[in-house]
């Protein structure tokens, strides 16, 4: 990502249309680097230092005037090099091959790669293959 994420419509998630975008009241929990934001169109976008590479989990709920409420998490990914093992410039099969021969080890083990742990958490397991297959197609330049 580079600095700002894609506009998400927030109306795709609205679930009652009767609700006018404009009187929803949008909060967020669980951010902590990225900056959500929506605008009076109900349009979300994220913002993050450009330098800042990792993925947040983020909690949107909505609020209508009469107290009703819905949530919805997004997993914030704010670098989309992520996963471009080989720094070719695009997330393909060659990644993915890399990826699969560094799957389940951990941290500490033979083989174990933190840039395959793309979640962090010290093992390179499914978790991280869906990070991976996210951001799988992508091209970065
Ligand atoms: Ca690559
Ligand atoms: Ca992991």
């Amino acid at each position: 990502m580079n600095g700002r994420s894609e506009p998400i419509s927030l109306l795709l998630l609205v679930s009652d249309p009767e609700v006018v975008a404009f009187l929803l009241r949008w909060s967020f929990t669980g951010q902590q680097v990225v900056t959500p934001a929506v605008d009076i169109n109900a349009v979300l976008t994220f913002t993050a230092p450009a330098s800042w590479a990792g993925q947040e989990r983020v909690t949107l709920t909505a609020r209508d005037p009469e107290g009703a409420s819905a949530s919805v998490a997004f997993t914030v990914i704010a670098d989309r090099r992520a996963g471009d093992f080989d720094g070719n410039g695009a997330v393909n099969f060659d990644d993915f091959f890399a990826f699969a021969g560094a799957f389940g080890t951990a941290q500490g083990q033979a083989g174990f790669d933190a840039r395959f742990d793309m979640d962090g958490n010290g093992r390179v397991e499914f978790n991280d293959f869906f990070v991976f297959a996210e951001v799988f197609g992508h091209t970065t330049r």
